[in-house]
């Protein structure tokens, strides 16, 4: 106990590298062994080094646990075989027919895992950016409210802690999916939600080469409820898996400055730009949500969704035509990333009201050189036009929040 809170007195970036990955007591190795043993040897029926069968339990994984439960200000960690495998978990917490408010702007895998998966629940999706109208028409049978900010892909942010208290009256659990933040940028804990759920597979591991989940809690009941779960459904991730995820993360709070600056010089760019109809970014001030953003965020994200004018036609003409941000799914790697969530990541919620405009352009910047990128959105816009650089619409940098230290 002594040793951990000293380590939760280290600031974010100490905790990423040092917290559950001490030198190996066995042979002092500075990195954290790959745990491949499916099974561990007991002494006598029950009595074990802290393991029995790595479904249950593995190092490699506890490693992972100890670490990010830590970033996210949380007294428990857990992780899974992806994303939706976490969610799941925490979906399993409900008994048949408590409702799930579903903000009205998600990941479409989300949406379908609600509402087409766990078909006992009842769920609505609801603007949580307006709370007033949420708390006067809260519907009696909310057992969970769910909730993404900065949402998929439209980056509208929700205030975390009004929904929370508005939640909490009514006895309801908040989850909030904290992937496009990350703990860097944002802890969701520590402003009333009760479970945090990432999926690994972006900025935690960042660099595009392992699918993963994580849910975070403070709250020993729930913890021991999703413990049981993973263990007896089995959605356990490889110790391989893990190890990548944790190596990832040493890195985190470097990336996360790099791709929110590198963001900025993209949202230069596009403001303003002929081509772009409208430009989705929580630091600009008419962003939905930006007050929320500036309040409980140390910065404004990788992510910047913008659309077009022309239609979707014209979205799918320029996606295909950058040549450093690839055509591809997924997001929060070191390289950068262009889609069109109609047709890929978004398009199981067509024709529900989580349906997004088939306009939009969905861009993960990565942390390449930013004049690279800009110059390769230049050309893909179809254009000799430098808003950015002709200083249109520049953020200023005195709005631009401090970054760097997040710690305790
Ligand atoms: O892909 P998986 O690791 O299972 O995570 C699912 C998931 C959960 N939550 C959010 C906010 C997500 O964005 C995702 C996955 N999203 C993509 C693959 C995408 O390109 O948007």
């Amino acid at each position: 106990m002594g040793e951990r809170a000293a380590q939760l007195g280290w600031a974010f970036e100490t905790q990423a590298i040092h917290v559950g990955q001490e030198a190996d007591p066995a042979t002092g190795a500075v990195v954290t062994p790959i745990s491949l043993s499916t099974t561990f040897r007991q002494h006598a029926v029950g009595q074990h080094q802290g393991y029995e069968y790595s479904r249950s339990g593995n190092p490699t994984r506890t490693a992972l646990e100890t670490c990010v439960a830590a970033l996210e200000r949380a007294g428990h960690g857990l992780s899974f075989a992806s994303g939706l495998a976490a969610e799941d978990n925490i979906l399993r917490l409900l008994a048949p027919g408590g409702r799930v408010l579903l903000g009205n702007d998600a990941y479409g895998g989300t949406f379908r895992l609600i509402s087409r998966v766990h078909t006992a629940l009842p769920w609505s999706a609801v603007d949580l950016l307006d709370v007033d109208a949420l708390a006067a028409d809260w519907p009696a049978d909310t057992a969970m409210v769910w909730l993404e900010t900065p949402t998929n892909p439209l980056l509208r942010c929700v205030d975390i802690e009004a929904v929370a208290a508005l939640a909490h009256r009514h006895g309801a659990l908040v989850v909030v999916d904290n992937t496009f933040a990350t703990p860097a940028l944002q802890q969701p804990l520590t402003l009333g939600a009760d479970v945090v759920v990432h999926s690994a597979t972006k900025y935690l591991g960042g660099h595009s080469d392992v699918v993963g989940g994580f849910v975070a809690v403070d709250d020993d009941s729930l913890a021991e409820r999703l413990r049981f779960t993973q263990n007896a459904a089995g959605a356990v991730p490889a110790p391989f898996d893990c190890y990548l995820t944790l190596r990832g993360v040493k890195t985190l709070a470097l990336r996360m400055e790099r791709h929110c600056s590198n963001a900025r010089a993209v949202v230069d760019l596009l403001v303003g730009h002929p081509s772009v109809e409208r430009v989705y970014y929580p630091q600009l001030p008419d962003h939905p949500g930006h007050a929320a953003a500036a309040k409980q965020m140390n910065d404004f994200g990788g992510m910047v969704s913008f659309t077009v004018r022309g239609g979707a036609a014209r979205a799918m003409d320029i996606v295909a035509r950058t040549e450093l941000f690839t055509l591809a799914e997924s997001l929060g790697a070191v390289e950068s990333l262009i889609e069109h969530p109609a047709r890929m990541t978004h398009a199981s919620a067509a024709g529900s009201p989580l349906e997004v405009p088939d306009n939009l352009i969905r861009l993960s910047v990565g942390i390449e050189h930013p004049d690279d990128l800009v110059a390769d959105l230049e050309q893909a816009l179809g254009g000799s036009v430098r808003t950015g650089r002709s200083g249109c619409r520049r953020v200023a940098a005195a709005e631009r929040p401090p970054t760097g230290r997040s710690g305790p």
